[in-house]
C-alpha cells in the first residue's frame, strides 16, 4: 500500500518510512504544502489540511502536525512550534528556562487522513520528557538536541527515538488502523 505524505519536512518522513515500512506502507512525500490554520489544538491543523490537500489532489493523503508543550511556560510554544523554532531556536528556548526547576515538556503528533470528499481521521502520539540544560547528541531534528527522556536527548538515541516518540506513536495507531481497513 502506498500513502502520500503530504509535508515539507524529509525528517518527517525519514521517521515515517522507519516506522510503517515493516507493516507493508510505503510512505511517498510530496511537498505541495497545505493551509495551515491558525489554531490552538494540532489536531485540528491535522485534519484541516488533510481535507484541503486529499480535495485539491484527488486522492487520499496524510498530513501531520506537530506541537511542542513546556509545562512551565504554560505549553508555550505548542502550535507554533515551527515558528519559534525558525526564530529564537533551540538556544532561545535554553535560556527562556535558565532558572526554571519544572523542565517538564510534551511533544504531540496528530497525523490526518483524508480521502477526497470524507472527513479526515485523525491519530495522536505524545511522548513526555525533560528540556535539557544544553543541546545534546547530532541525530534527529527541530527540538531534538533540547528534549531529554530519562537524560538521553532525542538526538543522541539514534533509531530508538521511533520506539518511544510522539510520531512513533501516532503512525503506529496510523498504521494499525490502515492496515485493519485495507486489510493487508
Ligand atoms: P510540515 O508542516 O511541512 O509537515 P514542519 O517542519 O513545519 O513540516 P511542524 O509544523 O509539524 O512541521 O513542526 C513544528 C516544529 O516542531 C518544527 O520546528 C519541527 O522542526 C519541530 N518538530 C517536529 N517534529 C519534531 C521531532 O520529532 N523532534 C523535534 N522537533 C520536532
Amino acid at each position: 500500500m502506498i500513502i502520500t505524505f503530504v509535508t515539507g519536512n524529509s525528517h518527517k518522513v525519514e521517521e515515517a518510512v522507519a516506522i510503517c515500512s515493516s507493516r507493508g506502507i510505503d510512505i511517498v512525500q510530496n511537498d505541495c504544502g497545505y493551509p495551515e490554520l491558525q489554531e490552538d489544538d494540532v489536531a485540528a491543523v491535522a485534519a484541516y489540511g488533510a481535507e484541503n490537500v486529499a480535495n485539491r489532489l484527488g486522492s487520499a493523503v496524510i498530513v501531520e502536525d506537530t506541537g511542542f508543550y513546556i509545562d512551565a511556560l504554560h505549553g508555550f510554544p505548542g502550535p507554533y512550534a515551527a515558528y519559534v523554532h525558525d526564530t529564537i531556536g533551540n538556544a532561545g528556548i535554553i535560556s527562556l528556562m535558565q532558572d526554571i526547576g519544572d523542565r517538564g515538556a510534551t511533544f504531540r503528533s496528530v497525523i490526518g487522513y483524508c480521502k477526497p470528499g470524507m472527513d479526515a481521521v485523525t491519530f495522536e502520539g505524545r511522548v513526555t520528557g525533560r528540556i535539557a540544560h544544553h543541546p545534546e547528541g547530532e541525530g534527529g531534528f527541530g527540538y531534538d538536541p533540547i528534549f531529554e527522556i530519562d537524560g538521553v536527548t532525542l538526538a543522541s538515541m539514534g533509531d530508538a527515538k521511533n520506539k518511544i516518540s510522539h510520531r512513533g506513536r501516532s503512525f503506529e495507531k496510523f498504521a494499525d488502523w490502515i492496515v485493519g481497513r485495507e486489510g493487508l
